[in-house]
């Protein structure tokens, strides 16, 4: 009986908050504490992977800079922060977002340690005014960030790549409580920005990723489990879903 009462629960969170069923995938990145100053400074970060309220170790800390969570959810890869991933601004400073890398997922190694450069398999440029994104194969180098090294990678290098495919990219602002995460904010009122990659699917099944701006202030990573458990949370559901309907007949 208990696990019905945890599917029921699992249910009513994805009815009452709007948002399908998903799992949030964001990983450690490997980072220590956040950076030396205020307001953030020298604590650990916040959520299941240290990455809310979060920069690098030595960086600049505060909302503009925060990646926040990465969420997935039928196919499609939601990127969450309160960085503006439109503008690439953050306080002043002009830090345009990156590629996401997808890598090969190792069970064995933190984040960053399957990025090098034989274990990519796909960057993913992002373009958010156009709300389109493209999927690069065959990754033969790629642009290191311009501060914080342990960062890199900051944008693949497209020379000898292949585009593989062209998605449909969806950007929200001004969201309250995006995924019913509880993401916090350093100042009270600050709303969060949502990309939503729509249909990356196969790409990103079973694979790390890694995504930074340009000076690697914050880096946040990621691992989707392959399309099991995805499967196994969808069935949940309908399983919930199911159980919900016979009690209220
Ligand atoms: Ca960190
Ligand atoms: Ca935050
Ligand atoms: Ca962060
Ligand atoms: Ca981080």
């Amino acid at each position: 009986m208990r696990i019905k009462r945890v599917m029921l629960a699992a249910v009513g969170l994805a009815v009452g908050t709007g948002f399908a069923l998903g799992i949030e995938v964001t990983v450690y990145d490997g980072q220590g504490l956040n950076g030396a100053t205020a307001p953030w400074a020298g604590q650990a970060g916040l959520g299941v992977a240290n990455e809310d309220n979060e920069t690098e170790p030595g960086t600049y800390t505060g909302d503009a800079w925060d990646l926040e969570a990465l969420w997935w959810s039928g196919g499609n890869l939601s990127v969450v922060g309160t960085y503006d991933f439109l503008t690439g601004m953050a306080d002043g400073h002009d830090v345009p977002i990156g590629d996401l890398f997808i890598g090969e997922f190792n069970p064995n190694s933190p984040p960053d340690a399957c990025m090098l450069l034989g274990d990519m398999d796909y960057y993913v440029t992002l373009n958010i005014a156009a709300r389109t994104y493209n999927v690069w194969a065959n990754v033969n180098g790629y642009t290191a960030v311009s501060d914080i090294s342990p960062s890199t990678p900051w944008k693949g290098a497209s020379s000898d790549s292949v585009p593989v495919a062209t998605g449909v990219l969806d950007y929200l602002t001004g969201v309250a409580d995006p995924f019913g995460l509880g993401l916090q904010t350093a100042v009270p009122g600050v709303r969060h920005n949502v990309v939503t990659l729509v249909g990356l699917g196969d790409y990103a099944a079973n694979s790390d990723l890694h995504l930074t701006y340009k000076c690697g202030n914050d880096e946040i990573d990621g691992h989707v489990p392959d399309g099991g458990l995805s499967l196994m949370l969808l069935g949940l559901g309908v399983t919930g879903l199911a159980a919900v309907r016979r009690r209220t007949r």
